[in-house]
């Protein structure tokens, strides 16, 4: 079930049901989920598991993949996580130590294999697995996939499986007394997703669990593991590529080795030798006419699929299936005036990298499904996105992350999971990471999403920058930069230079960011505005803008029916426990009252809090956005801090966790458009800039309507022009004392840009802050037509005096509007389409409106 259908669900209340004993186990005679004349395979997820607090012998139904939380959870042995302040009473969980068993049959299909191994996709994370009571494996990574060969142990007929978990907060303690030098934080002593320890936006939920499936698997004789695309030459007229097979041969033999790509009406059998043990069989394969593979805006996604195929005596032995697109990526790092230039080149093309940050989608990792990963990557697409990092914190996505976005056109910066911390560097540790690193390195590198492989998030700046170095002795210090080096500068660039050899690594975000001189290369997370609570104006100081702005961000609250969903009425309030505890940041309330007073009258009640902090949240991060695409060719990309939420909480997420928009989302949409109007008040003028990811030039007119907030024009312009391609500049120009005796409290100036009829991009400018706005009562009509073939409603807006940044919501209904929180201005029309949600019909009557002057 879709993770926000799951969460609209009404919380359960706590029942405490133990039940002791053994349950009477089904068994589970296993149907294969893959089968070829050599292969078999079982799912043992499908099988029946139960679990216990260790020790405790009081067994209940487990899901498998799963967690430890959501089987307490299905066995109404715990409440809701999400719910109010649940979360300070179910820390317990993480500091238990938990068994998971399972027993399955095994017949003489696979019996009869030389070759049976226990497949542990994903265990989270200190986990020792016993079979038929011995001990097979002890696991200490959650990004790890183990595989056990077990044929001697296993039985024909009943075998049992056994999984005891020891508590990680109990594990990573112990691990950092036994340490040379202890490091501060006790998670990085854990190869788990280190925001489970709790994070400036995420509860603490320390999981436990077999977080990915459990495969038996068995094989007679040679298997293809796996098989590398790499991309030798791209040209118009032919893609040469190189597949390099890894093969796994029982024997020395020879078999033919046949590759198919329909797409490109290749298919090619070649004889080859193979040895006992692991082979490396280069192939060669040449498209013709290549389609090539671009990011989002700027062509299609063409995917080819490759399949290689193990054939002896007219038998498939071995078959390997892989999707691939083609497409030359480039991060360029040219050397200018100002230092170095730093932007994705995408089959020759300079692109700015528009989008977020993304982090995990829920605590509970196993809750996200198809429809979830489909919606929120969507959402990227629909708001004009090309680019998402998956940040360190997290954990290397499922591969159905990267399958959408080859297939949406989204570029994928993509950091290994080490976050905001010094990492240990011993010699298991980094055998540790090596395996990590490799693994998921060969899982993801066919994709041609990945744009670039990123060392850690903030280690680098936080050692040079933010003194943790201080921390520790002269000597223990030394030693533990040495660990860093080891890492970031020697063991991840191997692995991606043997294992990926065209991506480019870069060793830590920001390299060399705030902080550094005049961000004159590499990338930036600048925080002035938030954690130094510098005022929005900072953003368009030429120190804060830097070559590629990797992170920046502002918080802003979840909608009301979002709050409503995990309070109860008397949570109502900032200041209330629950309202605090899903805040996570240290002064995160204190600061948002800050900026708000800055710009904003201060909101009258609860409600109208929430709805100001989203429309400030909106105004501070749409108008950094504007200033970093301004700023092309010298800044060339932007990704604010974060697309989404894990939980229902106060953050700087644009999507909040039950997926509805925030008002930053709407802005992300209208300021990342190809299009964009940006007037701006800069030395004594007022300049209208055009920036175009077009990559052709476009004839417009540019149009200047000034006008009183109640809808008398005071002033307009207008010039034909010819947009450039791929650029930034500014197309008008006018003296700001040209205002000097306007009303500046009772006037909009509207920039539109038109390509013949069409309305390409609007901007609204104010010369004053919105508190300082002489709003009054608007009177809004809306017309609602009937639905139209796309399950969609047309409304036509119009109103009497500017309703700024009007909210339209329906109390008792979920439903989409395409715009939203938007000025509506009088003297014109506006257009937007609703689309209901589940269970929700047409809107006549049900809609509600907020705007500015309503908070107040
Ligand atoms: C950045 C991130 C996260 C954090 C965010 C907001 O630095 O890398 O660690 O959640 O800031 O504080």
């Amino acid at each position: 079930m879709s993770k926000y259908k799951q969460m609209k669900k009404v919380h359960i209340n706590c029942i405490f049901k133990i039940v002791t004993g053994f349950y009477a186990f089904t068994l589970l005679a296993c149907q294969p989920i893959e089968k070829s004349i050599d292969l078999v395979s079982y799912d043992l997820s499908d099988s029946t598991w139960h679990f216990s607090q260790a020790g405790e012998n009081s067994w209940h139904e487990a899901k498998v993949p799963g967690s430890v939380h959501m089987d307490l959870l299905r066995n109404e042995l715990i409440e809701d996580p999400y719910y109010r302040d649940n979360e300070t009473r179910l820390q317990w969980i993480g500091e238990k130590d938990w068994t998971y068993t399972s027993q399955f049959t095994v017949g003489s299909e696979l019996m009869n294999k030389n070759n049976v191994t226990l497949d542990f996709k994903g265990l989270d994370t200190y986990a020792k697995v016993f079979l038929n009571d011995s001990l097979i494996l002890k696991a200490d990574n959650f990004f790890r996939d183990y595989q056990v060969e077990c044929k001697a142990l296993l039985n024909q007929g009943e075998n049992h499986l056994r999984i005891e978990f020891e508590s990680p907060v109990r594990i990573n303690k112990e691990r950092k007394n036994n340490a040379k030098i202890p490091l501060p934080d006790d998670y990085v002593y854990c190869r788990k997703p280190a925001y489970h320890f709790g994070w400036d936006w995420g509860p603490v939920y320390i999981t436990s669990g077999i977080w990915k499936p459990v495969l038996l698997k068995g094989w007679n004789e040679t298997r293809i593991i796996n098989m590398q695309v790499v991309q030798k030459e791209l040209t118009t007229q032919t893609a040469a590529l190189e597949l390099v097979y890894e093969i796994e041969a029982e024997e020395a033999l020879e078999v033919e080795l046949t590759t198919e790509c329909a797409a490109a009406k290749i298919h090619e059998t070649e004889k080859v030798k193979l040895k006992p043990g692991i082979n490396f069989i280069k192939s060669q394969i040449t498209i013709q006419k290549p389609q090539l593979w671009w990011p989002t805006g700027l062509g299609d996604q063409y995917l080819y699929n490759i399949t290689g195929k193990l054939i002896t005596d007219n038998r498939i032995i071995g078959e390997v299936k892989e999707r691939t697109g083609l497409r030359e990526i480039k991060l360029v790092q040219k050397p200018d005036s100002l230092g170095k230039s730093f932007h994705f080149e995408v089959n020759g093309v300079p692109v700015f990298a528009k989008g977020a940050n993304y982090i995990p989608q829920d605590m509970f990792l196993n809750r996200p499904d198809t429809a979830d990963y489909e919606y929120i990557l969507q959402q990227a697409v629909d708001a004009n996105m090309n680019m998402l990092r998956v940040w360190a914190g997290g954990f290397y996505e499922n591969d159905l992350f990267y399958d959408l976005c080859d297939e949406k056109g989204l570029l994928v910066w993509q950091d290994f999971m080490f976050a905001c911390a010094m990492y240990p560097g011993d010699k298991d540790f980094l055998d540790n990471v090596s395996q990590e690193a490799i693994e998921n390195v060969k899982r993801i590198r066919n994709h041609p999403c990945i744009a670039l492989w990123c060392g850690n998030n903030e280690n680098y700046i936080g050692w040079q920058d933010w003194r943790w170095s201080d921390r520790y002795t002269k000597e223990d210090s030394a030693t533990v930069w040495k660990d860093y080096e080891a890492l970031y500068h020697q063991l991840l660039p191997e692995i991606i230079k043997q294992y990926d050899t065209d991506r480019f690594y870069w060793p830590s975000s920001p390299l060399f960011g705030w902080g550094y001189p005049v961000n004159s290369e590499g990338d930036v997370h600048y925080w002035g505005i938030w954690h130094a609570q510098e005022p929005f104006e900072e953003f368009a100081k030429p120190q804060n803008i830097g070559r590629f702005m990797s992170e920046y961000g502002f918080q802003g609250c979840p909608e009301f029916k979002t709050v409503k969903a995990f309070t109860r009425p008397e949570d109502w309030d900032i200041n209330s426990d629950v309202m605090k505890n899903h805040q996570k940041h240290r002064v995160g309330y204190p600061v948002i009252d800050k900026y708000i007073k800055w710009y904003y009258q201060w909101p009258k009640d609860f409600k109208s809090y929430l709805y100001v902090s989203q429309v400030l949240q909106a105004k501070g991060i749409g108008y950094a956005i504007e200033i970093h695409r301004r700023s092309m060719p010298h800044c060339m990309g932007t990704l604010y801090w974060q697309i989404n939420d894990c939980w229902p909480v106060t953050s700087w997420a644009s999507i909040d966790s039950y997926g509805r928009w925030k008002a930053l989302h709407y802005m992300a949409k209208k300021v990342y458009n190809d299009l964009l109007i940006s007037p701006v008040l800069e030395d004594g003028l007022l300049k209208v800039y055009v920036v175009s990811d077009r990559l052709e030039a476009l004839d417009a007119r540019l149009s200047l309507n000034l006008t009183t907030l109640d809808g008398i024009e005071l002033w307009k312009k207008e010039i034909n022009t010819s947009i450039d391609a791929n650029s930034s500049k500014v197309y008008l120009k006018i003296p700001e004392a040209f205002f000097e005796d306007i009303d500046k409290n009772d006037v909009v100036l509207t920039a539109s840009l038109f390509s013949g009829q069409k309305l390409e991009s609007r901007n609204h400018f104010y010369f004053v802050q919105p508190k300082d706005l002489e709003l009054e009562k608007p009177s809004i009509q809306i017309n609602i037509s009937e639905m139209n073939e796309k399950g969609e409603y047309t409304l036509q807006l119009t109103t009497d005096k500017l309703a700024k940044n009007l909210f339209l919501w329906l109390e008792n209904e979920d439903g989409f509007f395409s715009d939203n929180y938007f000025d509506l201005l009088p003297g014109s029309e506006k257009t937007i389409t609703y689309k209901p949600g589940a269970g929700a019909g047409n809107p006549q009557g049900k809609i509600q409106m907020t705007s500015l002057v309503d908070t107040y």
